[in-house]
């Protein structure tokens, strides 16, 4: 059976390829989808890919991934540093999380070296810029191939 991934992705990140492309990248987050889909496809796994900038509303979505995923990734964004709940619901929903970030966190600002996420994710990718979507993907299959 082919494996569920969600790819969630939090505040601000709307606005790839105008946003800071130095740090983040000109690709949009539409073309970034593409990426994902075309690696979904070549792996046989499922794909859903969604971006809000609400904390509620990424909250609500991993609730509803329980036992509809098989997955997780997600880049947090800002989230990241500050969100203990987006925490908890990871931990509420039971799946294999894995945490994407499109720069590394741990080459710029000290606040952004800490996260959340890592504290529950079964791995973090980061510093690879839009080609870690597509490790990310290949990771969460790797961790949930259904036989
Ligand atoms: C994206 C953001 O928006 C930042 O707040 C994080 C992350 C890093 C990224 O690199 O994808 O600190």
């Amino acid at each position: 059976m082919a494996s569920r991934v969600l790819v969630l992705n939090g505040p601000n990140l709307n606005m790839l390829g105008t946003r800071q492309p130095e740090i983040y990248g000109r690709e949009t987050l539409a073309e970034i989808e593409a990426l994902c889909r075309e690696k979904a496809r070549a792996l046989g796994a499922e794909l859903d890919f969604r971006q809000s900038n609400h904390e509620g509303v990424l909250i609500d979505w991993i609730h509803k991934a329980r036992g509809t995923q098989d997955a997780v990734v997600i880049n947090p964004a800002g989230l990241t540093h500050t969100s203990l709940s987006l925490m908890d619901a990871l931990i509420a929903c039971e799946l294999p999380v894995i945490e994407l970030h499109l720069s590394n966190p741990h080459r710029r600002e000290p606040f952004r070296h800490d996260s959340y996420v890592s504290r529950v994710a079964a791995g973090t990718i980061c510093g690879f810029g839009s080609h870690g979507y597509t490790l990310a993907i290949e990771a969460a299959v790797r961790l949930t191939e259904r036989g």
